[in-house]
């Protein structure tokens, strides 16, 4: 079901999208005698914006929030006009929910789902165990019973998933279980636990809101031979016990002159969905040199490889970029690369940079592709609209309404999870 919707779904888009335009012009223009300028016509894709493509491509399209960052005009204008999902940076991790046993703080994460919710934008629950001890609290790595551990993290899951109950519908279970730089587990903790604890953190966390979307988020698999293919067993593994999973994140950040290569990496995507599992790109970032008069040119390039590589993978159902603006993006502060990295789609006046459209181009492209429709109208013109008999704009707004409806069936649906058992 999900393999055809998120195939109908660039034609469905793109029917909605030409429907949404004509019953725009038809209804309320007719009176002003123009086309409103927030029409989106993925022809001429100067006129969209990354949200509008994101949902008529059935996809998601997000970025990073700090709770500061919701009341940053700039930040926060320019992450609810181009994103329908936020991924918290940091406030629901464990060292900022409770960092002390038994004292919690969802302030910041509470700020950060309001904004969310007021904007229609959904979010992402990042991270419920971040198996890396060096962002795990000091006094959850003190404990060294393991009956104790295992209470901690099951503490740890439920309060943080009955807060947000109704609020996050999907989250990221476990962060990087594996090795940093190599293909074997990290030296977390929790692995302490035993060999099942992923599987028992996933179970938990089902239990506790079944309707839930359960993730496992991973880094460096598109950098370190063997991690990917450590990766994919290990998921392999969960499905075959069971384990109610319902997709992989892959991080993705970029290395500097490290070009992608995008069939590697779409058989990479495409090694998920064949498990039955949706797959995301989930923290993305491309730094580049600071001294590289090309380097946005090379940045636009990876940028658009990556969201077509998404795009041409059905299952592939998220894009998220980690960060908005390069003023704010965390590797300028990781002390590994020359800075400014400048990484995100935004310069640091939050004005688009060529990255920004190479993804909406790649946005776009696969739109236009389906569509029969050929916009040939020029980016500035404001077309006559005739006069229209109040039945025609019955019509056309029933059309309208019944489309949105199936656009909205078709987005939730291949949204939904794809479980093996289901
Ligand atoms: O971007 C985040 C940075 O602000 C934090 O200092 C850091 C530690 O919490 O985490 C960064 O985000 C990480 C993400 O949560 C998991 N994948 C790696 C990201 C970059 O370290």
């Amino acid at each position: 079901m999900i393999r055809t919707t998120q195939r109908l779904a660039p034609v469905l888009g793109m029917v909605l999208c030409a429907l949404l335009s004509m019953t725009a012009a038809m209804i309320s223009p007719a009176r002003s005698g123009a086309v409103t300028a927030s029409s989106c016509v993925p022809a001429r894709p100067t006129s969209c914006t990354l949200r509008e493509l994101a949902t008529l491509n059935g996809i998601r399209i997000g970025a990073t929030a700090e709770a500061s960052e919701t009341t940053d005009a700039d930040h926060a204008g320019t992450l609810v006009r181009e994103f329908d999902s936020v991924t918290p940076e940091n406030a629901m991790k464990w060292y900022a929910t409770q960092a002390d046993p038994g004292v919690w703080t969802f302030t910041d994460a509470d700020t950060v789902v309001a904004h969310a919710a007021a904007h229609d934008m959904e979010v992402r629950g990042h991270t419920l165990v971040w198996a890396q001890d060096s962002y795990t609290p000091a006094w959850v790595r003190a404990i060294s019973d393991p009956a104790v551990l295992r209470a901690a993290v099951e503490t740890q899951i439920t309060t943080t998933m009955n807060h947000f109950r109704g609020s996050v519908h999907r989250w990221d279970v476990v962060n990087e279980p594996l090795a940093s730089l190599g293909t074997g587990r990290s030296t977390s903790v929790f692995w302490s636990l035993g060999d099942d604890w992923i599987a028992e953190a996933f179970a938990l966390a089902h239990s506790i809101d079944p309707t839930a979307e359960l993730w496992l988020n991973e880094y460096g698999s598109d950098w370190v031979p063997g991690k990917h293919e450590a990766l994919v067993a290990l998921v392999r593994e969960l499905i075959d016990r069971g384990v109610p999973i319902d997709g992989v994140g892959l991080q993705t950040h970029r290395l500097p002159g490290d070009p992608l290569d995008a069939a590697r990496f779409t058989a990479q995507l495409t090694d998920f969905t064949s498990l039955g599992l949706q797959v995301a790109i989930t923290e993305l970032d491309v730094p580049v040199s600071p001294t590289d008069p090309d380097a946005f040119a090379r940045q636009a390039v990876e940028y658009g490889a990556i969201t077509a590589a998404c795009l041409s993978v059905r299952g592939c159902a998220e894009i998220t970029i980690w960060g908005v603006s390069d003023g704010s993006t965390w590797l300028d502060a990781l002390g590994v690369f020359p800075t400014p990295t400048r990484p995100l789609l935004f310069d640091t006046a939050f004005q688009p940079k060529p990255a920004y459209e190479a993804v909406r181009a790649a946005l776009a492209a696969p739109l236009v592709a389906a569509s029969p429709v050929v916009d040939t109208s020029p980016p500035t013109s404001s077309p006559e609209i005739l006069p229209i008999t109040g039945a025609e704009t019955t019509a056309a707004a029933t059309v309208a309404f019944l489309l949105i409806g199936l656009g909205l069936l078709l987005r939730r649906s291949a949204g939904h999870r794809m479980r093996p058992s289901d």
